[in-house]
């Protein structure tokens, strides 16, 4: 499902490091990007703001001059990671979940693999969750009423057929693409027997959708309770090979699964609609590391790699990928959430030796 890259003079690339340690490896997958020379067309960095310093500074979250950016002048972005705080705060909401919906990146791709020390042995964890990204509890309606014991708190949850259908036919299409054609649905759909119904239901109904025409028939479809699937996730995760799940289980399960393969410092992502594209590494702004240098700069040269690979520059993604394998699977130059002792730099510098 990749759109096309044909004939690009240059590829304008959007960059909204946002917050806390966003802003050090933004500016690490930055330069990775353009290590890879005549491999990608040249590349053209657009400087946008966005996040909760940008709030505290200017009173808005998510400038519309970024979006308008973003849609009319990048080909593609990178976003970093955002602070939002844990409390109301008047007039501010996450910009991450306002521009996926605004740029409507309906799928977040993540993929979490480990390397194998090993080169030869096949890797335990090979696993891609296609999380929702546009629905789910992330409408973010919520209401704060007084009830006869007290507060009563409600969030509302939105599950369409729409969007189940196209996050479905999104992992269905990715399953097929891999070795295994394994897809598992996650849900709670013996609890949540409406919403999560539905979107079992859809995603399971697929296939049968009349433009398919039998391409996914190879694809064997499994599915399991969203608490059944962290279980299992930690037993055995050689079983799972895409798992697609709405919006908050999704988020959840891809941090999980981090945790199988060393640090969540290593898991890119991306945000994927049908006409854009933005890279975002799945971990957070990382307030206790901010500003010492420190911070896992690999997920997100990652999230680079899944960027040009989903626009079609694979070989400039393929590069990248390797480096990054090949510094992990030496271990000479890590950083301190891998066990290493390495600064952001020390660990881009690596990379670039490899490119
Ligand atoms: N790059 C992922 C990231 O920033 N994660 C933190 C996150 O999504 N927070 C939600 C928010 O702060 O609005």
């Amino acid at each position: 499902r990749s759109f096309s890259s044909a004939a690009r003079q240059s590829l304008k690339i959007g960059l909204i490091p946002a917050d806390g340690i966003g802003k050090e490896v933004i500016p690490a997958a930055q330069q990775a990007i353009i290590a890879l020379g005549s491999d990608i067309p040249k590349p053209e960095f657009i400087d946008l703001v966005a996040g909760w310093d940008c709030f505290t500074r200017t009173g808005v979250a998510l400038p519309e001059e970024t979006v308008r950016i973003l849609k009319e002048e990048c080909d593609c972005a990178l976003f970093g990671s955002v602070s939002s705080p844990s409390r109301k705060v008047a007039g501010y909401s996450s910009p991450i979940v306002a521009l996926r919906k605004k740029l409507d990146l309906y799928a977040n791709i993540r993929p979490v693999v480990s390397v194998s020390p090993d080169v030869s042995q096949k890797p335990a964890v090979d696993l891609i969750v296609v999380r929702e990204n546009t629905e789910c509890l992330y409408v973010k309606e919520e209401t704060l009423t007084q009830g006869h014991n007290g507060k009563e708190a409600r969030a509302s949850r939105l599950i369409t057929e729409y969007a189940s259908r196209r996050i479905g036919q999104m992992a269905f299409e990715l399953a097929a693409a891999r070795p295994r054609k394994h897809l598992t649905i996650i849900h709670k759909s013996n609890v949540l027997s409406v919403t999560d119904g539905l979107f079992r239901e859809t995603v399971r109904g697929v296939p049968a959708l009349p433009d398919v025409n039998g391409k996914y028939a190879g694809v064997t479809i499994a599915e399991q309770l969203v608490d059944s699937a962290v279980y299992r996730l930690f037993r055995e995760p050689e079983i799972f090979d895409v798992m697609v799940a709405p919006n908050l289980y999704g988020d959840i399960i891809s941090d999980a699964a981090a945790a199988l393969v060393g640090s969540l410092g290593l898991i890119p992502s991306i945000n994927a609609g049908d006409n854009f594209v933005m890279g975002e590494p799945v971990h957070g702004s990382a307030p206790d590391i901010e500003g010492k240098g420190i911070a896992n700069p690999l997920a997100s040269i990652r999230s680079a790699a899944l960027m040009l690979r989903h626009l079609g520059y694979t070989k400039g993604a393929d590069r990248l990928d390797v480096a990054v394998d090949q510094v992990i699977r030496e271990g000479r130059y890590l950083t301190p959430d891998l066990k290493g002792t390495s600064t952001t730099t020390e660990v881009l510098n690596a990379v670039l030796g490899k490119l």
